[in-house]
């Protein structure tokens, strides 16, 4: 199924569950995205393992008969990590790296690890290092000894191994001073809010890999990291703005995915203020992803999560470019005609005619219905000025032109 991959790269398997709220469709999209994940972090997929069950294992996550199937893999091939698409619980992770011997690590571990690499600044690798200190404190016992051979590479990145192998204790103390310094930097990035002024402002999310910075980059002709892997933005970037002579602040920050970390979420709580504090906000989606409508659902849970789903905002459909629909052959009568059949002018009138919310259909880096986006942004950025500057005499181009 899978290309055999370089020798250098860290030679791993992935294992998901098909449950009957996951089924086989579903448990092969998670971990499409995991072998990202995982590619991301450095790795390369051999192969994936799958177990039909409803509820994991509470001491091996899957059924004893399947990790002797995947132990023989791993001494096999030559596998140096075995990645779960769900949360292990500490015990079952002790219990798995006994019995496969090798590294064993779940998709938090992941994310918190792409999060340590892609961390650039003080303030990012101070959230992440709290992140990771959280996720490993429960964890902590036993859980490095028998890995010493294995040092480094994805998962052992972040805080030092000599932290972890110490005891709880001290990843506490981490903890404390950790919370203490996000305490000082979250005050210090409040007052530079603040003093920003009543501009309007207006944050760019949606799920990692989207073309956030992409679109910050047109818009704002800035030079924001963008690129083919995901998280490629954890520091938050903010840039004036001015769309037909009307003044404002785009700010494009970390993307966000299925299952984000709890504890990235929150101590990711200043990263996130900016989203918080905006004004308005901007849902950028893929619409050449088989699964945009499970991003776009993941998204707005996580926006609920932090208060931030009354906000009023403009869902930017990108990648218009790629978009492909599902072929779709009238002659078998097992498969129903849905969305993920749709033309691209048919799904965007079913959009269209179901969503409260305003949208358009872009193409960023084709620069396809771009004048589209920036008319609904001044339209959306015009609303607010109003309301905020109810005195100011501030002349709308859009009210000069009507009066010519
Ligand atoms: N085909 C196509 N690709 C696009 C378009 N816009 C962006 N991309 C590509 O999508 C990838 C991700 O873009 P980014 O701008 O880094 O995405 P992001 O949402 O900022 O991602 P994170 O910061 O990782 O969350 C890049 O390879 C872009 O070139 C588009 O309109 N069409
Ligand atoms: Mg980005």
């Amino acid at each position: 199924m899978l290309e055999p991959q370089a020798k250098d790269l860290e030679q791993t398997i992935l294992v998901g569950l098909i449950t009957s709220e996951q089924d086989a469709d579903k448990s092969n999209e998670y971990l499409d995205e995991l072998e990202f994940l995982t590619q991301t972090a450095g790795g390369a997929v051999i192969k994936r393992f799958t177990q039909k069950m409803d509820r994991p294992n509470a001491t091996t996550f899957v059924g004893t008969g399947k990790v002797e199937f995947i132990k023989n893999f791993i001494e096999n091939n030559d596998i140096t990590t075995a990645i779960f698409d769900d949360e292990l619980t500490a015990a079952q992770e002790r219990n798995l790296s006994k019995i496969l011997n090798c590294k064993v690590l779940d998709r938090t571990n992941l994310i918190l690890d792409i999060f340590a690499q892609r961390a650039k600044t003080s303030y990012a690798r101070t959230q992440v290092e709290l992140a990771q200190c959280e996720y490993l404190l429960p964890r902590l016992r036993g859980m490095w000894t028998h890995l010493e051979r294995q040092k480094g590479g994805i998962g052992m990145r972040g805080p030092g191994e000599t932290e972890i192998e110490t005891d709880r204790r001290i990843v506490r103390d981490r903890i404390g001073l950790l919370k203490a310094k996000l305490k000082t930097i979250d005050k210090q990035m409040a007052v530079q809010r603040g003093n920003r002024g009543k501009m309007v402002r207006v944050a760019l999310v949606g799920y990692t890999n989207v073309g956030k910075s992409t679109l910050m980059n047109s818009v704002s002709k800035s030079e924001v990291f963008a690129e083919n892997k995901l998280f490629a933005t954890l520091d938050t970037t903010v840039r004036k703005v001015v769309v037909k002579n009307l003044p404002f602040l785009l700010s494009d920050t970390v993307g966000f995915i299925r299952k984000l970390p709890t504890q990235l979420v929150e101590s990711f709580k200043s990263t996130l203020d900016e989203v918080r504090e905006a004004d308005f906000l901007i849902h950028v989606v893929d619409l050449s992803h088989p699964n945009f409508q499970d991003h776009m659902d993941s998204v707005n849970t996580i926006l609920t999560d932090i208060g931030c789903d009354d906000k009023p905002s403009l869902v930017v459909f990108n990648k218009i470019d790629n978009y492909k629909p599902e072929p779709f052959d009238d002659t078998d009568l097992t498969v129903e005609r849905n969305s993920k059949h749709f033309s691209l002018t048919e799904l965007q009138s079913s959009w269209m005619a179901r969503m409260a919310t305003p949208a358009v259909f872009v193409s960023v880096t084709e620069q396809i219905n771009m004048e589209q986006l920036k008319e609904a942004l001044y339209q959306a950025v015009k609303q607010i000025h109003i309301t905020r500057f109810p005195y100011n005499h501030f002349l709308y181009p859009d009210d000069l032109e009507s009066l010519v």
